[in-house]
Parts: C-alpha cells; structure tokens; sequence
C-alpha cells in the first residue's frame, strides 16, 4: 500500500523514537536507519528486531485512544509468530496465546505478532475475539433468537464451513485461519484452554438462576499492529472491566438484552420508567459479573478503579513529556459515567500518534 519512500520514510520516524525511548546511542541510530533504508531499497520492505517488536507493540497500545487500560502498557508480552507459515502453524500459535493469557486466573496481557500482511502468505484471522459465542438468528420468526447477535454472521460463516454448534446461548466458537488467498480452515479450541466464569449474584440467587456465563479473557484477533510502516496481524488481550460484560454484552439490546429478565429476577416494579427499574437491573447485573469473577479468581477491573487508573496513564504520561491520544467517548465507563474522575476531564484530544492499532479490513470471500 505504502510506496518505497513513504515506507522508508516511516521505518525512519520508527526507528528515531525507537532509538530515543530505548536508551540507544546515535550512533547505533544513524546505522540501523541507513542497514533499513538499503534494506527496502533492494527488497521492498524491512525486517524488525525482537526488541523493536517488543517496544513498537507496547507504544501501539500507549497510544491507542479508545482504551481505559493503558496504565499497564509497559508489562505487555510480545510473541514473535512471524515464523507461522500454515493455518496448523497460526492455530498452534493462538492456543498458546490462549494458555500464555489465562494464567490460571491471574490473566496476563499478551500480543502475538504474525507475518507482515505484505509478506507471500499471510495469515488471517477471521474471529473477531479467539474466544466468542455463537449467534443463531430465529430461523422462523417464532422460535426464539439463541446466543450473541453480534456473532450471527460469523457463526453462519463457521456453519458453512462445517462447524456444528449446539444451538445453546454459550457455545464457544472455533479459531478460523486462511493462509494468502487460501480458504479458511477451522480449528476447535480445547475447553481447558477457554475457561468461563458462571454470573452469580453474591446476594440474589435468582439472579444466578438466569443461566448467565461469560469467557474469562477478552483476545481482539480482528485489528493490526502498525510499527514504521509494516502492518502485522496480531491479536491481543488484557483482562475485562466488569461494564464490558455486564453492561453492554449482556444489557444492550442489539446483544444478550437481558435487562427485563433480570428486573424480573429481582421482583422489580417495571410499570413505568420512573421506578428506575432498569438502572437498578443494570447495577445488579455489573455487581454479579464483579463479584462472580473475583470469586472465581479471574483478573477483572471495576469501571472506578479503571478510571483512576487511567488519571495515573494521563499524569505519568505528561511527566515523560508525552501527550495523551484520548477519545473521550470511549473512556467513559457505560455505567454511572459522572461517578468517575475521566467524565469531567475536558482535555482529551485524539492524535495520529504511530506505532498504533488499526482496524483490519476482513477478508473477502
Ligand atoms: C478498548 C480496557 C488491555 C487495546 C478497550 C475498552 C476497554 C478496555 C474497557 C473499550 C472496549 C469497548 O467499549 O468495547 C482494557 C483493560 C485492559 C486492556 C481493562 C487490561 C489490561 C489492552 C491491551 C491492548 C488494548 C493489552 C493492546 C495491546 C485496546 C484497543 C481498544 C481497547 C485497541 C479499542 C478497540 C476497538 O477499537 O474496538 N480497552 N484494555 N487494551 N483496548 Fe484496552
Ligand atoms: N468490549 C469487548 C472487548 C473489547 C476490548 N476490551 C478489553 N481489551 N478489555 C468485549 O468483549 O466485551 N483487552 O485487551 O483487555
């Protein structure tokens, strides 16, 4: 996409900041800048280190303006796949990841790194997240709709390919990889490595008789990783704030839309909008998932102390001389967004900042 001269270009600017941050000595710069420059001039393209992988990952997520989770950038673990050449080679890779990420619990914030999309034979993810549940749209208009309607698409695609599902709320997805313009092959993923939390209410039991479970690690395999100017597919996870799932994947509408069902649960009044039925729903619901993780040992963040968190990123940030990319309306939490410290900050702007995350487009078939 990008000609010799914007790529040279880049990999320059890359390797400047690479080389400021990292402690490296001009001379060292100047060298490696020129070893890349020729680099591109004969081959199209350039080659990065280990340690520019590492450094040029952890700095895309520093500057990504949607997240709240930024504080912890610096911890983030780089896997360096750029040696998957097959589907069974990227599969093999991202149940690692899977394994690497859970930890027992205490999850870890991981990247693995594939072969540049410029490469002969890239790789494709085609899951959205590696762990997601399947969405079966109401075939007849009468039968009720099963699982997540942000999966349906991907779920018939699966389908297609001769996956089969139990039809249930919950049924995990398989890993579905494609090499270059090859077709998508699917690959199960072993239970053990997708370990869910079942929701609980550490109060109300009927709200655990809902039948309510959710994944304990979120890994985004459907963006990419921009360093200097080469583009890597390369999925990624931390861990979940407790809104995520119990506000939107479960409260909106368009997804699990369970507000009603637990208003009924806890025996609220929902006659008219001014018993704040729903609000109270939503508040026990988030309650649930918190509680439910914590219980079950699995690393998870409220939206309070996420917020804070994001206040200490704003502040260590400035101290480096650095200036923040924000989106003000992704950083508030979607649950009682004034009750933290980010609604009230006015000074969020969003910058072109580089290396970053970007949006993959999906793979045409
Ligand atoms: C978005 C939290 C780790 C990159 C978000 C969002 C939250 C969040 C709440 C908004 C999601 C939404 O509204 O759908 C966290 C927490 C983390 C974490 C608690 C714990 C460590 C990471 C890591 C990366 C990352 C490790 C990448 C290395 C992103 C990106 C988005 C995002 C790219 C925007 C996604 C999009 O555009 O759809 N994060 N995050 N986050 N986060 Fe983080
Ligand atoms: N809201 C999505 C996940 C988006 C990314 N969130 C994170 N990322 N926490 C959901 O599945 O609900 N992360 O890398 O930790």
């Amino acid at each position: 996409s990008s000609s010799g001269r914007d790529l040279a270009a880049e990999a320059e600017g890359f390797l400047r900041q690479f080389g400021a941050e990292c402690g490296k000595t001009v001379e060292w710069r100047d060298r490696r800048i020129a070893a890349v420059t020729e680099q591109i001039e004969t081959d199209g393209i350039y080659s990065h280190s280990a340690e520019e992988l590492a450094w040029g990952a952890r700095a895309a997520w520093r500057n990504n303006s949607r997240c709240i989770g930024r504080l912890f950038w610096h911890t983030l673990d780089v896997v360096d796949a750029r040696g998957a050449q097959t589907e069974a080679d990227a599969a093999e890779a991202l149940l690692r990841h899977l394994d690497m990420a859970w930890n027992g619990g205490r999850i870890r914030s991981i990247m693995t790194v594939f072969a540049s999309t410029a490469a002969d034979k890239p790789v494709h993810i085609w899951n959205h997240q590696l762990l997601r549940y399947a969405g079966y749209p109401s075939l007849d208009g009468t039968t009720p709709r099963r699982g997540d309607p942000a999966s349906d698409a991907f779920t018939a695609l699966c389908l297609q390919l001769g996956w089969r599902g139990e039809g249930g709320d919950f049924d995990l997805l398989p890993l579905v990889i494609s090499i270059g313009d090859g077709e998508p092959i699917w690959f199960p993923i072993p239970e053990r490595l997708a370990p869910e939390v079942k929701i609980e209410h550490p109060v109300f039991p009927a709200i655990g008789e809902l039948g309510l479970r959710w994944y304990g690690v979120p890994v985004i395999s459907d963006m990419a990783l921009e360093i200097g100017g080469i583009v890597y597919a390369a999925p990624f996870n931390g861990w979940y704030m407790e809104t995520e799932i119990g506000t939107r994947n479960f409260g909106d509408a368009a997804r699990y839309n369970r507000i009603g069902p637990v208003a009924d649960a806890l025996g609220l009044d929902r006659s008219s909008n001014t018993t704040l039925w729903k609000d109270r729903a939503l508040l026990e619901l988030n309650q649930a998932v918190l509680h439910s993780f914590r219980q079950a040992g699995v690393s998870i963040v409220d939206h309070h102390t996420a917020a804070d968190q994001f206040m200490r990123f704003q502040r260590q940030e400035a101290d480096q001389g650095r200036e923040v990319s924000a989106r003000w309306s992704w950083i508030i939490p979607p649950m009682s967004p004034s009750l933290t410290p980010v609604w009230h900050d006015s000074g969020m702007r969003e910058l072109d900042l580089r290396p970053r995350l970007l949006q993959l487009d999906k793979p045409e078939r």
